[in-house]
């Protein structure tokens, strides 16, 4: 496994009782198991008869003094179709006695090379030739319980084609009785076939804590994987384009088939990208799968642009009926934006936070209400990324401020207007009056002036 990249580190070990757990239980020592697709013991002491459809195999040897020694052997055929060559791990073959005598007998298993007898015409005169030497033997002393035989190489060389099997007393000199019970007795001979491990693990149930992170912030990941045989390693891998640029940190699980996670993070010098994420695992006996592209996560480091903040009305004329609208265009090319705030100060006492909408594309919009004559009031905008990455008006250097006025309203205007006029009116009458002569006192000249000439 390739090394670790731009200190992607695993931090904390499987929290197991916080995470959701899926064990899906699969065992991987429940085997194959195979019934004869025929059966019949052989008699030379009746050698041409057919016994194919007793419930009894036997296996017995009866020594003689005097005439023919007796011997009874059992042939088992069964159908390997299913199987492949070297996929077999192990074989054994079952057989339930209910009968033996003592001394203790040795039944062995042998291979024999005829797959084409027939249950229901096999007798001792025609019965297919085995070889001689067992492929295991096992001492049968006690009656009413399974024997079992290991068979794992037979059955691997018969793997896709059918086997027989021959059961024979290995002893001499004695009587020995070995009696099972045929496919058509109480408990049917069995094949047990367990097969190698060659696929790798299956993995279901992805799960990421977030799309979108930045660097050294912790995120969780985590997955279900499945093998018959333990999961001996797991890993997620990052994935930057083609290559696993992102590095790849260790999955931690009981071994099991079950759930694996890590906490983790992306080193401060790991590259701003998306990264799709694998899970690569190694089974218990060695096959690794890479799993399909499960999941994605950008690494984001920087923070929103903000630019073209204005306000309507303009800073010097909100008065206190204006409602302020503020827009401002806020821009993360990499996550996307998260939220932007508005938080504004009132008298540099009060405190507020508004969330500015998104109006249209990247226009976010917050609307200050309407506040009374004189009031202060300052603001900055704060915006974060989908990474929680933020960026404040106030740190790229920029503040905003207004002083609200008083109102002067429409209705207002013509009152006034009158009364500048009633009063220029008044004003221009008085001047005139104190310019010109009183009548009385300008026919007092006349005469006295009359009067002089
Ligand atoms: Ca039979
Ligand atoms: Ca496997
Ligand atoms: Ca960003």
């Amino acid at each position: 496994m390739k090394p670790l990249n731009f200190g992607l580190v695993i931090i904390v070990v499987f929290a197991l009782i916080s995470l959701p757990k899926t064990i899906v239980p699969v065992d991987a020592t429940v085997p194959a198991k195979l019934v004869p697709t025929a059966d019949a013991y052989v008699d030379s002491s009746n050698p041409e008869s057919n016994f194919g459809i007793s419930d009894y195999l036997y296996a017995t040897f009866r020594d003689y003094n005097y005439t023919d020694d007796v011997r009874t052997n059992s042939y088992l055929m069964f159908n390997l179709g299913s199987f492949s060559s070297g996929e077999v791990a192990s074989a054994s073959l079952r057989l339930y006695a209910w009968h033996v005598t003592s001394p203790t007998p040795h039944v062995g298993v042998h291979q024999c090379s005829n797959t084409t007898w027939n249950e229901n015409t096999i007798d001792w005169l025609d019965a297919p030739s085995f070889s001689p030497l067992a492929i295991d033997s096992v001492a049968v002393p006690i009656q009413d319980q399974w024997y079992s035989w290991n068979v794992t190489e037979p059955v691997n060389s018969a793997a896709g084609s059918k086997l027989t099997l021959v059961l024979s007393v290995e002893d001499i000199n004695e009587h020995y009785d070995a009696y099972f019970y045929s496919r058509d007795g109480w408990y049917s001979p069995e094949l047990m076939v367990e097969l190698k491990d060659v696929t790798p693990p299956t993995f279901a149930n992805f799960h990421q804590s977030t799309a979108y992170v930045k660097s050294n912030s912790t995120f969780y990941l985590s997955v279900d994987i499945y093998d018959p045989s333990g999961i001996s390693d797991a890993q997620a891998l990052f994935f930057d384009g083609q290559s696993n640029d992102g590095g790849n940190v260790s999955l931690i699980g009981t071994g099991e088939n079950g759930t694996y996670s890590a906490y983790t993070h992306f080193g401060p010098a790991a590259t701003e990208d998306t990264y799709t994420i694998k899970i690569h695992a190694v089974d218990g006996e060695g096959n690794s799968g890479l799993s399909d592209t499960l999941g994605a996560i950008t690494l984001d480091n920087t923070p929103p642009n903000i630019t073209g903040v204005n306000q309507n009305p303009s800073q010097n004329a909100v008065s206190v009926e204006d409602h302020v609208e503020i827009n401002a265009t806020v821009v993360d090319t990499t996550s996307g934006i998260g939220q932007v705030v508005l938080s504004y100060t009132v008298n540099e006492t009060a405190h507020f936070k508004i969330n500015m909408t998104n109006l249209q594309g990247s226009i976010f919009n917050a609307t200050i209400p309407t506040l009374p004559y004189g009031t202060n009031v300052t603001y900055v905008i704060v915006a974060v990324d989908n990474a929680n990455n933020t960026r404040t008006t106030q740190e790229m250097g920029l503040s905003y401020e207004y002083t609200v006025v008083p109102e002067i309203t429409p209705f207002l205007i013509l009152p006034l207007f009158m009364i500048l006029i009633l009063l220029s009116v008044i004003l221009h009458k008085a001047l005139a009056f104190s310019r010109e002569p009183r009548q009385s006192e300008r026919s007092y000249s006349e005469k006295e002036s009359n009067h002089d000439s």
